[in-house]
């Protein structure tokens, strides 16, 4: 069909012209290629146009009416016969979006020529105009709304493709092929220009907001079952099943009607041997509930339409091929098995082939982008494709697994997954559902892979049939839940590529995705109203937790059960169905951005490492509009000979413990982290105030050392009032650049080790300070208001000591109450020369350990505290002890019981309270398993290294970016 020709038909008289706002228009491209052959117009009592065309991938197409354009609605698109052809809605919406938004320019001509465009680019994957980089250079500019491209390609010698996506303002120009970045080069002469002449005339360059040059890179990687050593029994599994849960099986495959030939091997689905290791969802087909009127993307290797098992729930409308460029993104190399074996977990039809899906009557589409080398700008328009219609993408794929790792999708792809959470779904948010990754035997992490740590995916785990973790599953703060997928002996059973194929070894957390993709899939056909943020409460809310005697588990401040390898356990698809049909929508997102915190501290080896405390208050929170948090992020610099010995913790006020960043033995890097951003979940329905306290450590004492630079504490959540709300800017590059712009502090540190540490490191904490006016942390602030610089302790020499920990609360402090506190520096002089002898002390007792996290506690006096309270206190918050302080308000009254606080949340920590009087403590690891050595570190993959290492940055310009930063619309709030 790809080459069809075909006839619209519309109960309104059309006319095609050349349009003089083509921002406005899918695509004006002088070299379109679409062939219309014949345009027949009849004006008959209703007025109907013809329009007949050849269909190309390559289009341009201006269509427009004289009337209004409600008639437009009625059209049908006939084939060559002239009958109607079965609708294809989100074609039809294309067309008719093309035709408004052309009607709204206005302006009409008599078509010539020229001006037969294609309706083929509005015909679905119209927007997608084949590339030949081999030819040509390809830029993608951001404008602002007053800016017309068809002007700055003028201006540029470029020509203009088209938008971009879905991604408003954005579009694709192509130039012939140079070495440098043209685009860049002109914006900056003209930026030069315009500066030294003082021009004020408006240039259309001065419409560019951004421009990026666009590179084919290699495709991410699947997460596809890894190859273990030894013989592979994955078929082999021969377990016989319980007798009765054989017959409850048998009962309800005939009461649905069940005659797939697999179906009694989908253990996934119906266990028969291990009774309960499945995913629950038998009895939601048994109510009907079947994934109706809900439809699946899988973002992959392609589909294949044409197996007897998908053909019937394939959605082709909201299907494209990014790779080849077709319409049809079906397998076309021998190992593009991999999508089609995820689309049949989701949606593999009820009939006579293989099994069947966990939502066998919902809808599948795909978009191809793993099978050949792609541009940042592809995978953002793959990743918005057709969004009203595709509510759920599967995407089973990401950066290496190779435990060294660090790397992160563009700034393209980014402002993809936001404008698909705000504008997806008409509003209600794409679902993106990643798998974790397969690269736990190597000590990988899913915080280093910037897909699964985004908050706008929901990140699954894997779980094999006897619901162990497999070796091959990657955990981070990051995971949300986890199921089923191959492990002890057996795989997925699935469908697989072919008319009539099925396979027995789909595996790895890539089959894992698809199968909670599947079960969303479920929740929306019962609740299509769901946002993208209502899913993860629910998916949070009605995990099942596993393996409680594996000691992952900490319960969290609202009494949940987290754990970084299972997140909130496994999912079951009828308790999250049953919960959704009555779900009440969660308010609009709001967030809290602290400033930058300056640390600048050298990373002591060992059992030591530096702790650093922000405090949070209410005020801030009230100001953000921030009521509970769902998402922490925490984005961080450091630089450090080894990435793989560093490792990062965050304790929350509540005192729950995210390993947001962990050791990996593989990893080598010498980058450090640039700006990588790490998320965390563990922190889900957390009020937020109190301090928050990170603590980063370097657990090989050996010639690799590093330097924590700075760090920055992002909460995310629902908002207080939902009438203030509001949508978040888009990303851009220079996002993370405001180090300097903002009021720090710096911290005093102190490092303390914690006896002997059980088998990891064992912590320290350091104290830290804490900035200043955290709110709004702009250029505005001034850095005078505080900060001391504290002496940096420094110690890591001698005799271990503990130290305050961590858990230093810091405390906001009013611009009055500085005064004081410039007065207690003093105090924080003979503070620190007597904690020498505190510490010596205080080491004796012995520690208790958190039940939940295994970190222990010293206490600091209050004394020790309201020193430590005074010099933090400079401009801002001080950082008190964590815990400590509590009933110690002092002077300023500015010492916040961070540790009161957070039992005053939960309940579920009142046994720990009366630990923490003091303020610090010494913190521990977790034994083995989860937390112990952790390095991290971030790297942006070796993709973002080759950006930057080819120059590549550059090409990122913004005009203004750094002079004339003006463009607020593209600069997050900072609150
Ligand atoms: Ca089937
Ligand atoms: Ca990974
Ligand atoms: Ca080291």
């Amino acid at each position: 069909m790809s080459t069809a020709k075909k006839v619209w038909e519309f109960k309104t008289p059309l006319s095609i012209a050349k349009s003089t706002r083509q921002e406005h228009l899918p695509r004006l491209n002088q070299n379109c290629d679409v062939g219309i052959t014949k345009i027949s117009t009849r004006t008959d009592n209703e007025n109907f146009d013809t329009l007949e065309v050849h269909k190309s991938a390559s289009a341009c197409c201006l269509v427009s009416t004289h009337r209004p354009l409600a008639g437009i609605d009625d059209y049908t698109r006939r084939n060559l016969h002239g009958k109607p052809e079965r609708e294809k809605n989100s074609r039809s919406h294309e067309v008719l979006q093309a035709i408004k938004l052309y009607h709204k320019t206005g302006t009409m001509k008599v078509w010539s020529a020229t001006a037969l465009l294609g309706l083929a680019a509005l015909a679905g994957a119209s927007h997608i105009v084949p590339r030949n980089y081999e030819a040509n250079d390809y830029y993608v500019l951001h404008l602002d709304a007053e800016t017309s491209p068809v002007e700055v390609a003028r201006s540029l010698g470029l020509s203009h493709e088209g938008p971009l996506g879905e991604l408003k303002g954005h579009h694709i120009f192509a130039a012939r092929k140079e070495e440098h970045d043209i685009v860049k080069r002109e914006l900056t002469q003209r930026k030069r220009r315009k500066r030294s002449l003082g021009i004020t005339e408006r240039h259309p360059l001065d419409g560019v907001l951004f421009s990026e040059k666009q590179k084919l890179r290699k495709p991410w990687e699947k997460r596809i079952l890894p190859v273990r050593p030894g013989p592979a029994h994955l078929s082999k599994y021969q377990d016989v099943g319980v007798d009765s849960a054989v017959r409850t099986q048998a009962d309800i495959a005939q009461a649905l009607g069940i005659k797939d030939p697999i179906f009694t091997e989908q253990w996934h689905l119906f266990n028969t041997v291990q009774l309960g290791h499945d995913v629950n969802v038998t009895s939601l087909w048994l109510e009907g509930i079947t994934g109706k009127n809900a439809t699946v993307a899988i973002v992959d290797d392609g589909l294949d339409m044409y197996s007897d098992d998908l053909k019937d729930n394939y959605y082709a409308a909201g299907s494209y091929d990014f790779n080849d460029k077709t319409e049809e993104p079906k397998p076309r190399l021998s190992d593009d098995r991999h999508g089609t074996r995820c689309a049949g977990e989701v949606a593999a039809g009820k009939n006579n082939v293989c099994g069947v899906g966990v939502a066998y009557d919902a809808r599948i589409s795909a978009q191809r982008i793993l099978s050949k080398l792609i541009s940042d700008a592809d995978e953002a328009v793959a990743m918005n494709y057709d969004f009203d219609h595709n509510q759920i993408y599967s995407c089973s794929w990401g950066p290496p697994d190779d435990g060294k790792s660090m790397d992160a999708p563009g700034i393209l792809i980014k402002r993809a997954m936001l404008n698909a959470v705000q504008n997806g779904r008409r509003g209600l948010g794409s679902i993106y559902v990643f798998a974790s990754g397969n690269g736990a035997m190597r000590e990988d992490n899913c915080n280093f892979d910037g897909y699964t740590n985004s908050i706008y995916s929901i990140t699954v785990g894997a779980i094999d049939r006897k619901g162990e973790h497999p070796y091959y599953s990657e955990k981070c703060s990051a995971g949300l839940v986890v199921t089923y997928s191959s492990g002890s002996g057996d795989a997925i059973h699935t469908t697989d590529v072919g008319q009539n194929s099925c396979t027995k070894d789909h595996g790895g957390t890539s089959a894992a995705a698809p199968l909670a993709a599947g079960i969303f899939a479920l929740a929306l056909g019962v609740r299509p109203d769901l946002t993208w943020r209502d899913m993860q409460y629910l998916a949070m809310d009605t995990a099942v937790p596993i393996n409680d005697h594996d000691g992952e588990w900490q319960t969290t401040a609202i009494g949940k059960k987290f754990s970084h390898t299972y997140g909130y356990g496994k999912i079951d698809s009828y308790a999250i169905v049953q919960a959704a049909k009555t779900w009440k929508n969660v308010k609009p997102q709001a967030w809290f951005y602290s400033p930058w915190i300056h640390v600048n501290q050298d990373i002591p080896q060992g059992d030591k490492g530096i702790a650093v405390g922000f405090e949070v208050t209410e005020d801030m929170l009230k100001e953000a509009n921030l009521e509970r948090i769902e998402h922490v992020t925490v984005t961080m610099n450091l630089k450090h000979g080894r990435r793989g010995e560093v490792s990062v913790d965050l304790i929350s006020p509540s005192q729950v413990v995210s390993h947001l960043s962990v050791t990996r033995q593989y990893d080598d890097s010498t980058e450090g982290y640039d700006d990588w951003t790490f998320m965390s979940v563990a922190h889900w329905g957390e009020k937020g105030v109190g301090t928050w306290t990170i603590i980063v450590k370097d657990s090989a004492i050996n010639e690799n050392k590093g330097t924590f630079t700075d760090w920055h504490l992002k909460l995310w959540g629902e908002t207080r009032d939902a009438s203030k709300a509001k949508l978040l800017p888009m990303p851009t590059e220079e996002d993370d650049n405001d180090h300097a712009n903002i009021a720090t502090t710096s911290v005093p540190a102190a490092t303390t080790s914690v006896g002997h540490a059980p088998t990891n490191a064992a912590p320290d904490a350091t104290l830290t300070d804490v900035p200043n006016r955290p709110t709004k942390p702009t250029k505005s602030a001034s850095p005078g208001s505080g900060t001391g610089e504290a002496e940096p302790a420094e110690s890591s020499a001698g005799p271990p000591s503990t130290w305050l920990p961590s858990f230093l609360p810091t405390f906001g402090v009013s611009a009055a109450t500085q005064v004081w506190i410039y007065g207690s520096l003093v105090l924080i002089v003979l503070f620190c020369s007597g904690l020498g002898v505190y510490f010596w002390l205080a080491r004796r007792k012995r520690m208790r350990q958190n039940p939940r996290n295994d970190y222990e506690f010293e206490m600091l006096r209050e004394e020790e505290a309201e020193g430590l309270a005074g010099s933090g206190g400079v401009g801002g918050a001080v950082m008190g002890e964590k815990g400590g302080a509590r009933g110690k308000r002092t002077k300023g009254g500015e010492l916040y019981d961070a540790f009161a606080g957070g039992s005053d949340d939960d309940d579920d920590d009142g046994d720990d309270d009366d630990e923490f009087d003091g303020a610090g403590a010494g913190y521990r690891d977790q034994p083995s398993g989860s937390g112990s050595g952790s390095g991290s570190s971030p790297d942006r993959g070796n993709r973002e290294k080759t950006r930057r290492d080819t120059g590549e940055e550059e090409e990122h310009h913004v005009i203004g970016d750094s002079d004339d930063s003006g463009d607020e619309e593209e600069r997050p709030l900072r609150r």
